[in-house]
């Protein structure tokens, strides 16, 4: 069982990690990487006290493997959802046939003109688990899992990623290969 606290640091070390390292007074390298000892330090300095010890657990136990460390436990990052520039270094991957998106109702009418897009994100994040999308989707209203086909995607020449987590991405998902659930009315 997470314990809130860990829920806490976790989405600290989110916005930390992906977001806006200059609030612990840090930029990542390239491929979104932080030395450990300055994290913490950094986030001692914030407020926000963690040992190296309870980061090993948040990041052994997070539900989602959000985070990576090196080998050697001396760097740490983010494995996806970025908005600073970071290059994760991953190859192109071949999809599974299908994949699915979770979104809420209140997008699809945009979804359906302009496909999928990937807003403040480097990619746009894909899940090889209908339930995992459903989770998504709730995140922003009524949620709709629309299924793509991956597989033509990935035939027409559309690459395809997949983060250390598990997140399948990919730069747009036009309108053709999306699934659109038929009946909205309820
Ligand atoms: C929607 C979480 C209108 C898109 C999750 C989504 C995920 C459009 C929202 C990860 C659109 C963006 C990413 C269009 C896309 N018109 N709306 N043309 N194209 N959208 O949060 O996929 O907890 O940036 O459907 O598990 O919800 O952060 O992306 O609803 O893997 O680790 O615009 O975030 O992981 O929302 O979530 P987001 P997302 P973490």
């Amino acid at each position: 069982m997470v314990s809130k606290r860990h829920t806490r640091v976790s989405k600290f070390l989110s916005l930390i990690l992906r977001h806006q390292p200059e609030l612990v007074n840090l930029s990542l390298d390239e491929a979104g990487w932080v030395n450990v000892s300055q994290l913490l330090e950094g986030c001692r300095k914030a407020g926000v006290k963690i040992t190296l010890e309870e980061l090993k657990e948040i990041v052994r136990t997070n539900d989602k493997r959000r985070f990576s460390f090196t080998r050697d436990f001396k760097y740490i990052r983010a494995n996806q959802g970025h908005s600073v520039e970071v290059q994760l270094g991953l190859q192109p991957t071949s999809p599974p046939i299908t994949l699915f998106h979770g979104t809420a109702k209140h997008f699809l009418p945009s979804i359906f003109k302009e496909g999928l897009l990937k807003k403040k994100r480097h990619h746009v994040h894909l899940s090889d688990r209908r339930s995992a999308a459903v989770e998504v989707g709730k995140r922003h209203g009524f949620p709709i899992v629309l299924q793509i086909d991956a597989g033509k995607m990935e035939r027409e020449g559309v690459d395809f990623y997949r983060t250390e987590n598990g997140v399948w991405l990919v730069d747009h998902v036009p309108p053709k290969y999306i699934c659109f659930p038929t009946d909205l009315t309820e």
